[in-house]
């Protein structure tokens, strides 16, 4: 069993070192807004060494395409208008076990997803103070975490507009308390609505650029084709565009896969709905394996950034088995496709959801 100290033994171990925890299902539905130790965890390299004091001492630099360079306290950091946004961060392989033929990457099943509220300040807010320059397109961030023998530095861009945005954040807090170290203690990026690893942890630098960040994470990962390809083919990294916002989602958080009900009572079936920069407009429910659909009930709980619950009160006819789908619709008009589009990283894995369940006498 995982055990290490402040995290949850039920969290499902992708690997230990660097940590990469999954969220089970279970503990998605507890609640719209995730709790931070039910909130999954992603790293390529180790986290760096952050105690009080260091967090204290934190400083985060601004260079490059600027009027002027800055290294500015947290102190100095703090004194920006303090705002928040709740964000559903969903790294960009949820779901990559479901690629066939396989991929290669950490076999997330459905939980590297996850809703927290991130306070701090507007990373525009800050970018002005240093005075961006027009030829400054593309904002370059680095993180304290130290690149491995076999890993490279985890160094990513955002473009210009996307960081000007007023959503975007430079977090310190998640869920109204410091930034537990694991999730970028003292100082994160926040990027809502686009996939997660935009939103660099232990941020320490930006710099100011007419171009994308150069390295592994930019060049290599997190780039989908700029078409639709056979499964298994390889594809021309020419051919290769970022992945920037979450595409449409939804996913059961319960009952749980394989569950058994005695006939006669009302099922409630529940989960989230998410689509990055978009809004979901609705969830809709099958129980006859995709022939006629029923809208979900949709959660009062929202923000911009954040998935929607949904619930649907399903009375089996009759018993026997079931399969369960959802299917969500977006306010840009997107619907979860029915059958995966296949890339080479597993990628944006989004097909309509199921939970297979079974009705007894
Ligand atoms: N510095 C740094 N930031 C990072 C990462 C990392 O390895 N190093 N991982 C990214 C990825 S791939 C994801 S999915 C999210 C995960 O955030 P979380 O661990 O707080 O859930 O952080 C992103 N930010
Ligand atoms: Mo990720």
């Amino acid at each position: 069993m995982f055990q290490m100290p402040g995290f949850k033994q039920n969290m499902i171990v992708r690997s230990d070192g660097p940590i990469d925890l999954e969220t089970p299902l279970s503990s998605l539905d507890k609640a719209w807004l995730t709790a931070i130790e039910d909130h999954y965890v992603r790293c390529h390299l180790p986290a760096p060494r952050v105690d009080d004091t260091a967090a204290k001492a934190w400083t985060l630099s601004i260079d490059g395409e600027v009027n002027r360079s800055l290294k500015l306290s947290m102190d100095e950091i703090r004194k920006n208008r303090e705002v928040s946004q709740t964000v559903t961060l969903e790294c960009s392989g949820n779901g990559r076990v479901y690629s066939n033929p396989t991929v290669p990457g950490l076999q997330w099943e459905k939980g590297a997803v996850s809703n927290a509220k991130w306070t701090g300040v507007a990373l525009r807010d800050v970018l002005n103070a240093a005075g961006v320059k027009p030829t400054g397109k593309h904002v370059i961030f680095n993180g304290a975490d130290e690149p491995m023998a076999s890993i490279p530095d985890f160094v990513r861009s955002i473009p210009i507009e996307k960081a000007m945005h007023p959503d975007t954040l430079i977090a310190y807090k998640m869920n109204d308390v410091d930034i537990p170290l694991i999730h970028g203690k003292p100082l994160r990026l926040v990027v809502p609505g686009w996939e997660a690893a935009a939103s660099c942890k232990w941020l320490v630098s930006l710099r100011l650029s007419p171009e994308e960040a150069d390295g592994n994470f930019m060049r290599n990962a997190y780039r989908i084709p700029n078409r639709n390809v056979a499964p298994g083919s390889a594809v021309d990294p020419k051919d290769m565009i970022p992945y920037t916002a979450l595409d449409v989602k939804s996913i059961f958080t319960a009952p749980r896969d394989d569950s058994t009900f005695k006939f006669g009572s009302p099922i409630e079936l529940r989960g989230f709905a998410w689509a990055g920069e978009a809004d979901i407009t609705r969830v809709d429910i099958s129980t006859d394996f995709g022939r006629t659909w029923a809208a979900a009930e949709l959660g009062t709980d929202k923000a911009r950034y954040a998935w929607r619950r949904f619930r649907y009160s399903f009375r089996p006819p009759k018993i026997g088995a079931y399969l369960p789908l959802s299917r969500a619709t977006d306010s840009q008009g997107r619907v979860q496709p029915v059958l995966p589009n296949w890339n080479p990283a597993g990628y944006i894995y989004n097909v309509i959801d199921k939970v297979r369940i079974n009705v007894e006498a």
